[in-house]
């Protein structure tokens, strides 16, 4: 049987020496995950593997178990006889994260070591550049790079004008122009799959992204919105996976992100004025609902603030959408990443208060 070199999986040099700490274990890489089993990659191959009892035993948070993308530690390096046993999860690059459902506080890591996140977004109809903002918070907060990909570029009529628009929101991010149409329109992204990279691609239902994953692949073998009208059962990769590019690089299908970031990215957008006066209140966790040293019932002592913003936000936040969610979850230095062309986390406020105008939140 011959040796994966774990380099293509993404093994650098500063993972290589964490894992030699763990004398008589090997390393693997999580492709995917199924309740409590996951597949893992390592020299010898796939296997089968789960958490020991001490690992379960011992974690503090959701957040500790192993993840999609995550390098760990196994008892084994092939499953014949019996599932491996994951002793130890190797210090994380960067993670996507997602509120634990029925949980107030814990957070459930889905996808981690992510280099690069396409944000994927039609040049059609669909085009939306509000989602692009909270796409691009998204992907800042994870800790990996973002990258907007436009697709459908034959749908397209005035690609400058979509450009420009691009560009006002997302400075110093690149943009990449693809079409799985014709036979080099996905040749520009293939330049940002590094060797070893890992890229998950994010973006709308609809906009393309399995459809562009299968190109870079070769092969369909993700389902895709026609292939699931066909319905021949034949395409099996449903489920959040590592894929290994044959160009080099690994890529994951919206690694499930979407049912919380997007949301939480825009709470705290939406009240970025009342986040910032948080970020003074005496206690880490204020409620602003009398506590002492509140910020931001200062703020509407003092009329900075309305009254009735604050219960606006503090609706929202009870809704049980949002139970848990902390908008300080991005930060202000992202914002004012977000806004720097329009001024910072002033304008940002200002936006904010626009956007929110006339709407009975
Ligand atoms: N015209 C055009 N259609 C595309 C392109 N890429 C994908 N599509 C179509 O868009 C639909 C959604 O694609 P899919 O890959 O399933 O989107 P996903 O939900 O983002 O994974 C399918 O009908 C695709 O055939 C493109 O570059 N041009
Ligand atoms: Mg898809
Ligand atoms: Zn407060």
């Amino acid at each position: 049987m011959s040796i994966i070199d774990m380099k293509n999986w993404g093994l650098n040099d500063r993972l290589r020496a964490e894992s030699a700490l763990y004398e008589g274990l090997y390393v693997g890489r999580a492709l995917s995950q199924s309740k409590d089993l996951y597949r893992v990659i390592c020299e010898k191959g796939e296997l089968t593997a789960e958490v020991s009892g001490k690992f379960r035993y011992e974690v503090n948070t959701l957040s500790d178990y192993p993840a999609v993308g995550d390098f760990v530690m196994l008892d084994r390096n092939t499953d014949t006889d019996g599932h491996a046993i994951i002793h130890q999860v190797l210090t994380r690059k960067s993670v996507f994260i997602r509120k634990a459902a029925g949980t107030a506080h814990d957070e459930q890591v889905v996808a981690s070591n992510i280099d690069m996140v396409f944000i994927c977004m039609s040049l059609n109809n669909d085009f939306n550049i509000r989602r692009v903002e909270r796409y691009l918070a998204i992907a800042w907060d994870s800790g990996a790079m973002p990258v907007i990909v436009l697709t459908k570029f034959d749908l397209c009529e005035d690609i400058e004008a979509r450009l420009n628009q691009i560009r006002a929101v997302a400075l110093g991010v690149e943009v990449v122009i693809t079409s799985s149409l014709s036979e080099d329109g996905c040749s520009a992204i293939i330049d940002y799959i590094k060797p070893g990279h890992t890229i998950a691609f994010i973006g709308s239902s609809g906009v393309g992204k399995s459809t562009l994953i299968n190109r870079l692949v070769g092969e369909d073998i993700l389902v895709t919105q026609e292939l699931r009208k066909d319905n021949k059962g034949r395409h099996t990769t449903t489920r959040r996976e590592l894929i290994l590019l044959p160009t080099g690089g690994m890529v994951i299908d919206t690694p499930g992100m979407r049912e919380i970031g997007v949301e939480s990215a825009d709470l705290a957008k939406a009240f970025a004025d009342i986040d910032e006066l948080a970020a003074n209140c005496r206690f880490h966790d204020c409620t602003h609902t009398g506590e002492p040293e509140c910020a931001v019932q200062q703020a509407i002592r003092d009329g900075k603030l309305s009254a009735e913003r604050l219960a606006n936000y503090l609706k929202m936040k009870k809704e049980a959408k949002y139970e848990g969610l902390n908008s300080k979850q991005i930060e202000v230095e992202k914002m004012n990443t977000m806004f720097a062309e329009f001024g910072g986390m002033k304008n940002a406020r200002a936006f904010a208060k626009g956007k929110n105008k006339g709407k009975n939140l």
